[in-house]
């Protein structure tokens, strides 16, 4: 009998040293990380794309590691490259984004593949789209559908103050 309460208490004393592990993220800093210009082309396919400017203001880096969506049953992390001649689209697991850097997701660059869409993205609309990092909370943004052919976002474009105009090349 002592023992086996012994056991006990040595069995909880072990689980109270090692909690388990909440893997608790620590929220983003107040403005550290922007998302502007979050837009999609409308869907012909049951797969389409999401385009995001991201931008890093703080002093640390941070890694885009996913999104979701309810909209889609997956959604990946695409790069163009190329294949000999040919352009393909390449997944990657994570894109790095420098402190004081941005990136800025475009047709023909880096995108976010919705892969099976429930339904068609319509042209006007907006869905959600949750935004992970590695080392921070997700951040909820969403997402304005923009037109079948659509090369770039119509609105939440933060202007250019720095003086010239945006290359069309
Ligand atoms: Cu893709």
């Amino acid at each position: 009998m002592r023992i086996q309460s012994g056991i006990l208490l040595f069995l909880s004393m072990i689980l109270f040293a090692f909690p388990a592990k909440a893997e608790k993220k620590p929220k983003p800093v107040p403005g550290e990380i922007e998302i502007t210009a979050a837009w999609a082309r409308a869907s012909v396919s049951k797969n389409g794309a999401a385009y995001l400017t991201i931008q890093n203001h703080g002093d640390r880096a941070h890694l885009l590691i996913g999104a979701e969506t309810p909209l889609a049953r997956k959604v990946e992390i695409h790069t163009h490259t190329m294949d000999g001649q040919i352009m393909r689209m390449r997944k990657t697991e994570k894109i790095g984004i420098a402190p004081n850097k941005s990136i800025k997701m475009a047709p023909g660059g880096i995108h976010l593949m919705l892969l099976n869409l429930e339904r068609k993205l319509q042209q006007g609309e907006e869905f959600p789209l949750l935004v992970k990092f590695q080392s921070i909370d997700p951040i909820n943004i969403k997402v304005k559908v923009e037109g079948i052919g659509a090369m770039r976002g119509s609105s939440g474009e933060k202007r250019d103050t720095s003086g010239h105009k945006q290359m069309s090349h």
